[in-house]
């Protein structure tokens, strides 16, 4: 008998030599290649069925187009315009004089110490992140001697800058806090609603600004906040309000954690300019220390977008203070499921740079000489920009500029004159009427000053 082997080969060629089996591969390779060729000319008895996905219909047809966000398609609107004089207020990224993107001289020197360090490797990071940076962050937010972080009470999570903590935060809330509310101010920062929306939060908001003083609206927000029902989550801007560039003095905010605490609302900090507003680190920080010193429980989110000038590299941690280590070991924990099915594990190579710049010495007071500086710049775009307007007669108070913190002012333009701004002049900036001052240098602030002029006496 022949082997198994040799019978199916035989009957293999058989096959091919089958008059009837070969014109019926011929007709299959025919039709494949018609179908190949052009899809539709396939006659239907001989088509191969047109899967759903190969068809000309898209499965996505039904979309409408999404329009850009209100803030970065600020960007992608201004990379369009081909004018030589345009200029982008939108975005807040600081600019030098010269109009072009700053990399601190601390952040290039640390990351040639990185690139000659031959025993770093690329391996996964821990959920949570590297750990020293997490450490050093919270030490930079809370203080050194901080009470909190001496009784090991905080737990800082690195996350994908200060918008990816914010949603690492809002969705711990929504499975573990037993209120679903969260209050943001009224006007915030775009992002807010959505973010904690999606994070399974319902978002209110409460009084925070009032247009005709452009400043705090203080009884408004005494008067909401007081009657949010008790234990809701309040977003709170730790400093350099965005957009509006209005603060709550030191003793407004003393009323506000006692408010807070009173009625046992959750405090959770949105620090995105520690150090942009004043100069100071520790001054930009004293809002969340008050807080932390009365010994009760928040959530910080905290970029290094900003004041490192790290916009890209994504770079920032949640941290959360709670009554005791135990239960900030178990809130680790649980942070961790929330962390681990998003985006695994963080990158390392931003949180690298600042976790060197925070632990040494001498690389701290020259990030801390660069950041002053960046500060100092903006500030003095305001009294330019200011004293640019009082020189043109504008009309109206234009203090303001001069009276509010931080990356932005918020002009009080409307939507027409926004866009009557970016139509005839090139400047780009969002409807609300905001300006990055980060992006002004002394070259660009009398168009600036013009555009305006035209704006409010013309629209
Ligand atoms: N929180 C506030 C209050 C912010 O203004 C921003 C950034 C963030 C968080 C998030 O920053 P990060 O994720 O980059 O750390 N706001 C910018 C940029 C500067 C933006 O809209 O994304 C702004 O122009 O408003």
């Amino acid at each position: 008998m022949r082997p198994q082997s040799n019978t199916t080969t035989t009957t293999n060629i058989n096959t091919f030599s089958d008059p009837s089996f070969s014109s019926s591969i011929h007709r299959r390779i025919t039709t494949l290649s018609n179908h190949l060729l052009n899809p539709h000319m396939a006659s239907d008895n001989q088509s191969i069925s047109v899967s759903p996905t190969a068809s000309s219909h898209s499965v996505f047809a039904h979309l409408l187009p999404a329009p850009e966000d209100p803030i970065l398609g600020v960007t992608v609107a201004y990379n369009k315009d081909p004018s030589p004089v345009k200029l982008n207020l939108g975005v807040g990224a600081y600019r030098t004089e010269e109009g072009k993107p700053l990399v601190l001289n601390v952040v290039r020197r640390v990351e040639q110490q990185l690139v000659n360090e031959a025993s770093r490797n690329k391996e996964y990071l821990p959920i949570v992140g590297v750990a020293d940076f997490n450490k050093l962050s919270a030490r930079l937010i809370f203080g050194a001697d901080s009470p909190a972080i001496q009784e090991n009470r905080v737990t800082t999570v690195q996350c994908l800058s200060g918008t990816g903590s914010l949603r690492v935060g809002g969705e711990f809330l929504a499975r573990h806090y037993h209120e679903r509310t969260i209050y943001i101010p009224q006007p915030t920062w775009g992002n807010h609603p959505k973010i904690f929306t999606l994070a399974g939060l319902s978002v209110k908001s409460y009084r925070y600004y009032a247009p005709a003083t452009r400043g705090l609206d203080f009884e408004g927000l005494l008067e909401d906040l007081g009657s949010a029902p008790s234990g809701s989550i309040v977003l709170l801007h730790a400093c350099a309000h965005n957009p509006t560039g209005v603060d709550p003095t030191p003793e407004q905010w003393e009323t506000i954690r006692q408010l807070l605490r009173s009625k046992a609302l959750l405090p959770f900090f949105d620090s995105a300019y520690q150090g942009f507003a004043s100069g100071s680190l520790d001054i930009d920080a004293q809002a969340v220390r008050l807080f932390v010193a009365d010994g009760g429980e928040l959530l910080l989110a905290q970029s290094y977008a900003k004041n490192m000038g790290l916009y890209g590299e994504r770079v920032g941690a949640l941290s959360i203070v709670s009554k005791s280590a135990d239960v900030a070991s178990r809130v680790e924990s649980q942070v961790k499921l929330v962390v681990r099915p998003m985006y695994s594990n963080p990158p390392i190579h931003g949180a690298s740079i600042v976790a060197a710049i925070l632990r040494d010495s001498d690389l701290y007071n020259e990030w801390t000489i660069e950041l002053k500086a960046m500060a100092d710049r903006i500030i003095t775009m305001r009294q330019q920009l200011f004293d640019a307007l009082q020189s043109r007669g504008t009309p109206g108070d234009w203090s303001h500029i001069i009276k509010q913190i931080g990356m932005f002012t918020f002009t009080g333009l409307n939507a027409e004159q926004v866009s009557f701004l970016t139509k005839e002049y090139h400047i780009y900036l969002t409807s609300d009427g905001r300006i990055s001052m980060a992006g002004l240098s002394s070259r660009t602030v009398p168009h600036l000053a013009d555009a305006i002029h035209a704006a409010v006496t013309t629209v």
